[in-house]
């Protein structure tokens, strides 16, 4: 063996793949002899107990091994768990069921050598292609899936399963946390990966068995990725929330003040009401979401703290908009200013007085 060749292992998460195993083992085998790379094969199973194991151990090829996993089924632990294991240069991950092309692993591997920090087996780039009979549904929600990737990587396919990396690439990544099956996000944040390039694939559909994507693993993904904007954002991806759950809350007290006003009088009672119940939407809204890592402290200080934040910051916008009021021949430009200065005291206050964080630890993994 020429001890300069790159090692490279391929890090399979199976579930319930019985009949693909052999066939992808054939193709990685075909892979190994034409290429000459120094090629692993690690199949990370979860304990699937149907033939799979007894499968492996029949081909008796000492570079394909497989792991059983019996704790934490995941595909994405199941990866993670894989690249721990994997001592070699560059690793591969893929799909069992051959959507993913292992003919593509050379170059994909010569790109991460080359200095790419990730190379991304894409559908979505010129040269990229997904079998025919991807109706509208699956073709549109894979679109949604990407649009909701973009604040965190600018890819053509972030969704995809079939990529490269250095280990050294991956063991610079700390804070390990994947909900749900989209590993590469994870990956791509967590190792601070910049270059990433795009490899062209044929993403066939899986002959035998059946797909493990389900609803739940879809609402799952959006879950994965706000923790990522957490992650990559920080105080920034609060502030976000915060005038999202800020903006239904306008909605909840314009919608309530229109039916109050048509069922209960009187019309100041009405204001009250719409007022004091969009205060409460945005309370349960704000420490749900913009503020969930203080959800373990007390709720009722922290409701008299957020009605406090909110008037005070209604006295701040009342002061500022009088304040400019003469500066301005549209009085809306202060009451705007009179708006967003009010919106930020209580941005302020919600996030560091109310819903601090200081002993808070954020549920994470190292690697290593
Ligand atoms: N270890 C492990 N692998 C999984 C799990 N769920 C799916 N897989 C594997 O992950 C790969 C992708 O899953 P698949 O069902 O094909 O998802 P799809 O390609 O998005 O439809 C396949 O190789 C599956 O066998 C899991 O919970 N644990
Ligand atoms: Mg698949």
């Amino acid at each position: 063996m020429n001890p300069t060749r790159t090692s490279v292992t391929v890090v399979v998460p199976t579930y319930r793949e019985v009949e693909n195993i052999p066939l992808l083992v054939e193709r990685v085998r075909g892979v190994r002899e034409q290429s000459g790379l120094d090629l692993n094969l690690l199949l990370m199973d979860d304990d699937s107990r149907d033939g799979s194991a007894e499968a492996v151990q029949a081909l008796g090829l000492p570079w394909v091994q497989m792991v059983t996993r019996t704790a934490n089924r995941s595909l994405s632990w199941a990866v993670l768990d894989g690249l721990k294991h994997t001592k070699r240069d560059v690793f591969v991950v893929m799909d069992a069921d051959l959507s993913h092309p292992p003919e593509k692993i050379p170059e994909m591997v010569a790109l991460v050598e080359g200095g790419a920090d990730v190379a991304i087996g894409s559908r979505f780039v010129e040269g990229g292609s997904t079998a025919d009979d991807w109706g509208f549904l699956r073709w549109l929600n894979s679109r949604v899936a990407t649009l909701f990737a973009m604040p965190l990587a600018r890819l053509s396919d972030p969704m995809s399963g079939f990529f490269a990396m250095r280990r050294s690439t991956f063991e610079a990544g700390r804070d390990f946390n994947p909900v749900g099956y989209k590993i590469l996000l994870e990956l791509i944040i967590k190792c601070r990966c910049v270059r990433a390039v795009d490899v062209p694939i044929h993403f066939d559909n899986r002959r035998f068995g059946k797909s493990k994507l389900s609803f739940k693993e879809q609402l799952k993904y959006l879950q994965h990725c706000r923790r990522l904007y957490i992650y990559k954002y920080g105080t920034w991806s609060h502030l976000v929330q915060f005038l999202v759950v800020g903006l239904s809350g306008l909605a909840v007290n314009l919608t309530a003040l229109t039916l109050l006003l048509r069922v209960l009088g009187p019309q100041k009672l009405d204001v009250a009401l719409a007022i004091a119940l969009s205060m409460v939407w945005n309370f349960v809204l704000n420490r749900r979401f913009s503020f969930s890592y203080a959800r373990g402290q007390a709720v009722v200080r922290q409701f008299i703290g957020f009605v406090a934040a909110c008037s005070v910051g209604a006295v701040v916008n009342y002061f500022v908009t009088l304040g400019l009021w003469g500066a301005f021949e549209h009085k809306q430009v202060p009451a705007l200013i009179g708006v967003l200065v009010g919106t930020g005291f209580n941005f302020a206050a919600s996030r560091f007085v109310i819903f601090r964080s200081k002993h808070v630890r954020p549920e994470t993994q190292a690697i290593g």
